[in-house]
């Protein structure tokens, strides 16, 4: 420790030795004055080092309601800045797409026995009429109890349905496997999380380490012991490899995807759609793809954390934090406490669903929802300095519905007659969430926003970066007080 003779402004302001009082009381203002100002700048460097100390990392959080592409927007930043971590991980998605898979082939018998049996009903009613229709598209109605020519379904339908059977079971074990993320939520999941609190929510995360071949990891020891689950996992391989080609025909066959067509499932446009790709995906020695991976679909429970190391670019040798989460009415409550120290939201609303309603409110139009979530996140005072970037994402599902004839007046009538293609659309909802922004944010804050479709990872990369770079640069100015 120097003695206080040594302070470099002590010496500098020491008094002259022929000093009037007049500069007397001068030079004693002045000291005052640069006293003050030298501990300010040590309470500054102390607050600089306890912020530091306090906020190593950069810290993100993942919002907006179920299903708008939060998990997948972590994929992708996975992928683009943690390609080990992503490259170990790759074979454990293999179990959710088999899942999206047995999910899309339920999906197509359900509505199959539907058919049938109304053919059946509708067959007894006609008394037993041995007229056929021909083409299942084709002519007007033939009687008047028939509103619409009847789909051809026949033997092999039936068939096809008998060969699928044991398809049941295998979703049954996989989603055992998944635990409970492979469940959708439901009203009764709102009760018991008003009950329980978070409790009801499990990290989803788990399953990944129960997956993953050969990993010792406490969470593994979920379920099964581990040699009966590896051979779980290989006789669903078989089982779905065996029947590969059957699940192919129920999705080739034309009286299939005209009964598609007729009740408007729009399968491709479905999140995690992967009965296109079963032969490849069935394959003995499937590995999944990067697109694979970030098309799979499985729902979040709880806050998840995720920690990036950046090797190089802008924020090489930082660590970030990102915090993933589920976004279901019910689990909104747990995000709160996250808000606290964050430096960046990235607040996910998919634009493609104007005509579309939330699974957990069937009443709650879901481009509503997102409004009303936005308006919460700009105004919580809690994240009032925290920057916010808007990706407005599913772009290229919103140009499908568009190009499909889905009119956006239908579903929000004040988009009035207004040009219905993407561009319009995209400008039209970035101008209200623009507007809100501005009206509720308690400080005043730039909107940042980005249109995405982060299942294309090589787009993504580069709006990742972008936001890399903003992020960056206010989490530095906000712990670099001098
Ligand atoms: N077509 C398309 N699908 C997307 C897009 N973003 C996400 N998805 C799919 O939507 C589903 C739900 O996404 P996810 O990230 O799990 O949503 P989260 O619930 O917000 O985490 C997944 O199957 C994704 O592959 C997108 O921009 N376009
Ligand atoms: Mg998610």
């Amino acid at each position: 420790m120097g003695r206080v003779d040594d302070d470099p402004l002590t010496l500098a302001i020491s008094p002259p030795p022929d000093e009037t009082p007049e500069q007397r009381e001068e030079r004693l203002k002045e000291e005052a004055k640069a006293r003050k100002i030298s501990d300010d700048i040590d309470e500054e460097i102390k607050a600089a080092k306890n912020t530091q100390k306090k906020k190593p990392n950069v810290k993100v959080l993942l919002l907006g309601q179920s299903e708008s592409g939060k998990s997948t927007t972590l994929k992708n930043f996975q992928l683009a800045y943690s390609q080990a971590a992503w490259e170990a991980e790759l074979l454990s998605w293999r179990t959710v797409i088999q899942w999206n898979l047995l999910r899309n082939v339920h999906t197509i018998i359900d509505l199959l026995t539907d058919a049938l049996e109304n053919e059946r009903a509708s067959s007894d009613e006609e008394d037993s009429s041995s007229e056929n229709d021909g083409e299942a598209t084709s002519g007007p109605p033939a009687s008047p109890t028939r509103r619409r020519t009847p789909l051809i379904f026949n033997e092999k339908h039936r068939l096809l349905k008998l060969q699928l059977l044991p398809l049941r079971q295998v979703q049954k074990d996989l989603e055992g496997r998944l635990g409970a993320s492979s469940s959708e939520p439901t009203g009764q999941e709102e009760k018991l999380a008003k009950k329980h609190g978070q409790e009801t929510f499990v990290r989803s995360s788990i399953w990944k380490a129960s997956l993953l071949p050969g990993r010792r990891n406490s969470e593994a020891a979920v379920g099964l012991p581990k040699r009966n689950r590896e051979a779980e996992v290989l006789q669903t391989n078989e089982i779905l490899a065996g029947l590969a080609q059957t699940i192919k025909s129920l999705w080739d066959d034309e009286a299939v995807q005209e009964m598609l067509r007729r009740r408007k499932v729009r399968m491709d446009t479905l999140p995690g759609f992967f009965i296109a790709d079963v032969m490849r995906i069935t394959k003995r020695d499937y590995v999944p793809t990067n697109e694979d991976v970030v098309r799979a679909r499985l729902r979040t429970l709880g806050v998840q954390e995720y920690h990036i190391h950046f090797d190089t670019g802008p924020a090489a040798g930082m660590d970030w934090v990102l915090y993933d989460v589920g976004g279901s009415r019910t689990q909104r409550a747990a995000w709160t406490p996250y808000f606290d120290d964050c430096d960046a939201i990235i607040f996910l609303a998919p634009i493609s669903c104007f005509d579309e309603k939330l699974v957990e409110d069937r009443r709650m139009n879901r481009l509503e929802d997102s409004y009303a979530l936005w308006r919460e996140i700009c105004s919580s005072k809690l994240l009032a300095k925290s920057q916010i970037i808007l990706f407005l994402n599913k772009c290229d599902l919103l140009e499908k519905k568009l190009r499909l004839g889905i009119q956006v007046k239908d579903y929000v009538p004040s988009f009035g007659k207004r040009k219905n293609d993407a561009q319009t659309v995209s400008q039209y909802f970035a101008q209200h969430f623009k507007e809100i922004s501005k009206q509720c944010s308690p400080q005043p804050r730039p909107f940042r926003v980005h249109l995405t479709s982060v299942i294309d990872t090589r787009a993504t990369a580069v709006t990742l970066h972008a936001v890399e770079d903003g992020i960056l640069e206010m989490h530095l100015r906000s712990i670099d007080l001098m």
